[in-house]
């Protein structure tokens, strides 16, 4: 495929596959409750809280945002890992730019259809790879994995991308998603102590107030 942004998802100094995890070539579907049925008529997607300019989204305006390609890898909490999807979709950073954040902005909860909720800092859905995708291998999003669109985060677990998005809230303190408050990391980077999946693993120390040394440099 052509203009495909190739994203290596583990820091340079570890293993391509998170401890603790098998690499699949299948594509498990871990939904919550029922799945959404959304058309790309019916699909809209709102942005708001702390930014200078609300907007609400519909198919044709999201279809008006440049067309990215990024091949990554996707590790889910529950031990599968299944290296290089090739993601189409827009970037999370495009999205967010339509809204102006304030300066005071410094977390993200990503709603979807059906009630879900993830948060994640600023910084995480700013990285060029982090996507509302609308495509997998060149194929239009199935239903049961999103579709028509979900966000990919894809150097965080599986679960800081909001299937069937309908929203981004733009905070300035952070807040807990779904699984956040349902004893999962806040943060959940694969490759961090203990692989940050539970909430009990997390440390006092380890949030500060605007995010950022949680963003891993790479
Ligand atoms: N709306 C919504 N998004 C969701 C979920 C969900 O239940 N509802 N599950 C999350 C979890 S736990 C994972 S691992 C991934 C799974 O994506 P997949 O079903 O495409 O593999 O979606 C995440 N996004
Ligand atoms: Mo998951």
């Amino acid at each position: 495929m052509s203009n495909v942004e190739r994203i290596q998802t583990h820091p340079a100094d570890k293993p391509r596959l998170p401890d603790g995890q098998y690499n699949t070539t299948k594509w498990p579907v871990l939904t919550y409750g029922p799945t959404p049925q959304v058309s790309t008529e019916q699909w809209h997607m709102r942005i708001w809280g702390a930014c200078a300019n609300p907007i609400e989204l519909d198919w044709a305006g999201l279809q008006a945002l440049p067309f990215v390609r990024v091949q990554a890898d996707m590790h889910c909490v529950t031990t599968w890992s299944r290296y290089d999807f090739v993601w189409g979709g827009y970037r999370v950073r495009d999205l967010l730019a339509l809204a102006k954040p304030n300066a005071g902005c410094t977390h993200v909860m990503q709603h979807g259809y059906g009630g879900y909720t993830t948060n994640t800092a600023l910084a995480d859905v700013l990285d060029s790879d982090a996507l509302v995708v609308t495509e997998a291998d060149g194929e239009p999003l199935d239903v049961e994995h999103g579709g028509p669109a979900r966000v990919v985060v894809p150097k965080l677990w599986a679960w800081k991308g909001a299937k069937w998005v309908n929203g981004f809230e733009l905070l300035t303190q952070d807040r807990r998603g779904f699984w956040e408050v349902n004893g999962y990391h806040n943060h959940g980077d694969p490759w961090g102590p203990g692989e940050e999946r539970y909430s009990h693993q997390e440390q006092a120390k380890q949030t500060r107030k605007d995010g950022n040394d949680l963003r891993r440099k790479r």
